[in-house]
């Protein structure tokens, strides 16, 4: 007795192990901005059942959501040094590091949902991808955040015109800064977390965001008005650190990136049921929806294409993207 009580946890384990009662499971940290229930934070815990399942338990997810580990720019650094494995993040705060990143963030590049959804499953989609080694990360899945629109608390917007002056936060990117400034309004990067108060108290008139993030990060309440001109569809990312994919065996990255194709299907699934729930809750409380001619916003975005799209590379992608019936 007084032998078998010396024994330390780690060297209980251990013989445990060498037993063969017991197997070492690594658990993955996964960040992610949005409330628990919202489609990507679903996506990114299938991805991990599926994972848990087909390794028999060698690894697992541990999800946090609704910020826990931070804002998405703060993340985007603890996955890069991999003190976090695993990070569900719009591809937009990625635009500053990853030039290709740029491209499918620019306004209007994308004529419908399934243009886009056909873009990045394909070549462009996969040169996206490969870009996101060179900053220490691997790319496992692109998600859909659908259409992001402009919303207020101080008018409907039916026309560019009356964007004239107002002022919105912004997701932290250089594009979408040149994108509110090329429209006429004045844009605050700030983020995601700080917005609610940030209306409320006046300090900005408003943002801009799909119907599910509208919804649940309550922005709803304190803006009214909803004008659906559906400027950018930046795809979401979900991305690995490169650190914790090297540590992972040949046949285990096969069942990781399994794992996530097959967590997109899901995710787009659940993402189309979600626009149409939170269309119909904010309506039913309250909110405006108004349907600008978009022609005008699109016809705007001349200078942000000038501004953004000056390599033959990125160039080369616009025109691919164009091509993409
Ligand atoms: C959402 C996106 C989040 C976050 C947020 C924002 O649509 O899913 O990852 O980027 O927008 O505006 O900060």
């Amino acid at each position: 007795m007084l032998h078998f009580s010396r024994l330390t946890g780690a060297a209980l384990l251990a013989a445990a192990l060498m037993a063969g009662t017991a197997s070492a499971q690594t658990v993955l940290r996964s960040s992610d901005t949005h409330p628990d229930g919202y489609p990507t934070v679903e996506a990114v815990k299938y991805f991990g059942e599926l994972v848990k399942e087909r390794t028999a338990g060698r690894y697992a997810v541990e999800l946090y959501h609704s910020a826990q580990l931070g804002e998405e720019k703060d993340t985007i650094e603890q996955v890069r040094t991999g003190v976090i494995d695993l990070n569900r993040i719009s591809m937009a705060p990625f635009n500053g590091l990853i030039p290709e990143t740029t491209v499918p963030s620019l306004p209007y590049i994308f004529r419908s949902e399934d243009h886009m959804h056909k873009v990045m499953d394909g070549a462009v989609g996969d040169q996206v991808a490969a870009a996101f080694e060179q900053v220490g990360l691997v790319l496992l899945a692109f998600y859909d955040s659908g259409a992001r629109s402009f919303y207020n608390s101080k008018k409907p917007i039916n026309s560019l015109a009356d964007l004239a002056g107002m002022k919105f936060r912004v997701i932290q990117s250089d594009i979408f800064v040149d994108m509110v400034a090329a429209l006429g309004a004045n844009a605050t990067p700030m983020p995601y977390g700080e917005v609610y108060s940030a209306i409320e108290t006046g300090v900005i008139d408003g943002a801009e965001n799909n119907f599910p993030s509208y919804d649940t990060a309550k922005h709803a309440e304190v803006a009214k008005f909803y004008s659906l001109d559906e400027h950018t569809m930046v795809p979401e990312a979900f991305v690995m650190a490169k650190s914790s994919w090297d540590k992972l065996t040949p046949e285990d990255q096969a069942i990781f990136k399994a794992a996530a194709k097959e967590s997109v299907a899901r995710q787009r699934e659940l993402w189309t049921a979600k626009v149409k729930e939170s269309r119909a809750k904010v309506e039913a409380a309250g909110s405006q929806i108004t349907t600008p001619d978009k022609q005008p916003f699109i016809d705007a975005m001349g200078p942000v294409y000038e501004k953004h799209v000056k390599d033959d590379k990125l160039k080369a992608m616009v025109e691919a993207i164009k091509a993409v019936q």
